[in-house]
């Protein structure tokens, strides 16, 4: 990271960097989603589900999303957050469109005291367990809706008082509380959090455009959730994930460095 994408991104917990897709990944990428919002769920390729605003492993559909993992303005940022250990393991495509009428509430991952995520800073270098990369394929402006953060909580060591945001949480009109900021990526555009940042999703407004993005999540490669040890993804998407996928998603102890994380560019075998 920069100097000053280092300073933001602890003080804010968040980045909103611009324009990190060229006009020929974006467009690629749109095209792909275009054809999985057409498509049947017959002709899904096998592994992808459609469920509420959006498909489960949606990364997996084409090479031009699944590159996004391993993308040359993300790659340094998640291995230098990861402290160079970092495992992915969840990637949805998400189509959020006005007929969804309920807000998602704030949340992270530091309430309710889970000891698992974690937020430091030692010897100048972040450090951060649970990291979420959010590309956007559509634009979103003032007043659309969409993604809401509540910059610096990231290390907020108080219970956020209930209802403090959200008084009036069913009034989707009522204005915006001044500590939250609804962020308005553009199209081309990457949203980094540490999932530790309290964060929420306003009701999307308009009715002729909707929000498409991927969510790619990554964890350290030698953490353990629920889950355990368990593969990320089912064996359909597994067989036809490049081999520089396969490793980003494998998990490794806490002392090896995978040779993946040693290369600064990352190309994807086809
Ligand atoms: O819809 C969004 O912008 C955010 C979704 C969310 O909260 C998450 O993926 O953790
Ligand atoms: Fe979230």
């Amino acid at each position: 990271m920069t100097p000053k994408q280092k300073y933001l991104f602890d003080l804010r917990g968040y980045l909103h960097l611009e324009n990190v897709l060229t006009p020929q990944e974006l467009g690629n990428a749109q095209a792909t989603i275009e054809q999985l919002v057409q498509a049947s769920p017959e002709e899904l390729p096998p592994g992808i589900s459609r469920g509420g605003e959006g498909f489960s492993n949606g990364f997996s559909a084409d090479k031009s999303l699944e590159a996004l993992t391993l993308h040359p303005t993300t790659w340094p940022i998640i291995k230098e957050l990861t402290w160079h250990k970092p495992r992915f393991n969840r990637g949805s495509l998400v189509v959020n469109t006005h007929e969804r009428q309920e807000m998602t509430p704030l949340h992270c991952a530091r309430e309710g005291f889970r000891w698992t995520r974690r937020y430091g800073v030692r010897n100048s270098q972040i450090f951060t367990n649970d990291i979420v990369c959010f590309f956007y394929f559509t634009d979103v402006y003032p007043g659309d809706g969409g993604l809401i953060v509540l910059p610096g909580s990231h290390k907020s060591e108080f219970e956020r008082p209930e209802n403090l945001f959200f008084p009036e949480p069913d009034n989707p009109d009522a204005s915006l509380h001044p500590a939250l900021v609804n962020v308005t990526p553009k199209a081309g555009d990457v949203v980094i959090i540490t999932e530790m940042l309290t964060h929420g999703v306003l009701v999307w407004k308009p009715k002729d455009r909707d929000r498409r993005f991927l969510i790619l999540r990554y964890k350290t490669q030698f953490f353990q959730d629920e889950r355990g040890l368990r593969e990320s993804f089912p064996p359909e998407v597994m067989d036809r994930l490049s081999p520089e996928t396969k490793a980003l998603a494998a998990h490794g102890s806490e002392w090896e460095i995978k040779d993946l994380v040693k290369q600064d560019n990352v190309t994807l075998t086809v």
